[in-house]
């Protein structure tokens, strides 16, 4: 069982008040219960009630500065429409604030288009302050003073912030770990990599003299991923070519047993639908000169050589060689390509920061940038693991 299914499980047993919720979201509205409608229903819902998420809203005219509770006023300088005060908004912002330093984001059409990225990015919070506005907007000073995000859904015009707040809530819930049920799973995403989805068929073979690609029928695993990659690109080259630009492969090459075989599996899946994996034990591919584009990612997964054998891992009769990171990626050229190393435990990237110095050298003169280091093991919780995918994917959105 994993870490969050037994947390779930205790709480199921235990009730309230075991643990925090692993995203709280704060919300700030005129409307709260056109928040409420969206986030007791669905996915969202369930998710609310098994306490993985918790829904805040606060009614910002119960922070109102008048007796009569009113939160508008005419704008200055004059025209159409009132404009909220920023006194109520900003009473209302510190209460949900409660002097921690939380992320406000104010959801607003004058600002950049929420996307997959920015929503991964937010799913790295523990709490959420989203403010809705109303009315023409909100008096710009409390805004300059408290909000830290500014987000819109789309070029198009509502009539408020709410749809954009249950938008946004909806998002990022899917990359709490246990929101999502297995089927519903993340793990294999459309927009993942950039790449719409590839097109699906189901019974019958032939449909209005329309057959399903032949491919699809054969049963070779391997011809058909390479179908639906192909296909992906097509679409996104038809439908959405703006994406392909911001689109990296995840390439992994990992070095050593069986353990770093299965953090290279388990990280690849995470941050990819169509990662590859190179095995840099076999000989053959440690002499091949390989190049790498800009538009690849590789990971290296450092031997985990000190391992001890465990049961999922039996000791070999004889384990691999130890070589340094340099001999075993010495024929690898890239063209300002970023690289991530991956660490199975904090001891070990202390023993080997003299070794990943001189191989940092090496590799800049190869052509490669160095994107980041972390530690991850199998055995990390799902959250832990979804939080390194995401941190690594932010850090490529940043250099893309
Ligand atoms: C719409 C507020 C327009 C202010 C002419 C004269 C939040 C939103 C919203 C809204 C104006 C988002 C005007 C995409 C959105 C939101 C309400 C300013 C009014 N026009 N994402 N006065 N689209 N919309 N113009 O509308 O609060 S996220």
């Amino acid at each position: 069982m994993k870490e969050w299914q037994i947390n779930i499980c205790i709480k199921r047993r235990f009730g309230k008040g075991i643990r925090d919720e692993d995203m709280k979201f704060h919300v700030l509205t005129l409307f709260p219960e056109m928040i409420r409608n969206i986030t007791e229903t669905s996915i969202v819902g369930r998710a609310v009630k098994n306490e993985l998420i918790s829904v805040e809203t606060i009614n910002i005219r119960d922070y109102s500065a008048n007796k009569h509770m009113r939160v508008d006023d005419y704008p200055y300088g004059g025209g159409a429409g009132m404009v909220m005060e920023a006194e109520p908004v900003y009473r209302a912002i510190m209460a949900a604030k409660q002097d921690k330093a939380t992320r406000v984001i104010y959801m607003t059409p004058q600002a950049r288009v929420l996307n997959q990225t920015k929503v991964e990015e937010l799913a790295l919070e523990e709490e959420l302050i989203i403010l809705c506005g109303h009315y023409e907007g909100i008096d710009d000073r409390v805004l300059q003073e408290c909000v830290t995000d500014y987000v819109s859904i789309g070029d198009y015009v509502l009539t408020g912030g709410e749809l954009g707040a249950a938008v946004l809530i909806d998002a990022v819930s899917r990359f709490i770990p246990g929101v999502l049920s297995n089927e519903e799973s993340s793990q294999f995403e459309s927009l993942q990599d950039n790449l719409l989805e590839y097109p699906h068929y189901t019974r019958p073979e032939l449909w209005h003299d329309k057959e399903v690609p032949k491919v699809l029928l054969s049963g070779d695993h391997k011809k058909i991923e390479a179908w639906r990659l192909e296909h992906s690109k097509i679409r996104t080259q038809e439908r959405r070519p703006d994406l392909l630009n911001q689109s990296y492969q995840i390439c992994s090459l990992w070095y050593g047993n069986d353990a770093t075989r299965e953090s290279a599996e388990l990280l690849t899946a995470r941050l990819s639908r169509y990662g590859q994996l190179y095995d840099y034990n076999r000989r053959k591919l440690q002499k091949t000169r390989t190049c790498f584009q800009k538009r690849q990612l590789l990971i290296f997964y450092l031997q985990a050589e000190h391992d001890t054998p465990s049961e999922r891992q039996p000791a070999r009769a004889e384990g691999p060689v130890y070589m340094t990171l340099r001999e075993r990626y010495r024929n690898l050229y890239g063209q300002e390509t970023p690289y991530v190393l991956i660490y199975s435990s904090k001891e070990e990237e202390e023993r080997m920061q003299a070794e990943t110095e001189e191989f940092r050298m090496h590799m800049e003169k190869r052509g490669f940038v160095k994107l980041q280091e972390s530690i991850f093991h199998p055995d990390f919780s799902e959250k832990e693991q979804i939080r390194i995918a995401l941190q690594i994917r932010a850090n490529v959105a940043e250099i893309s």
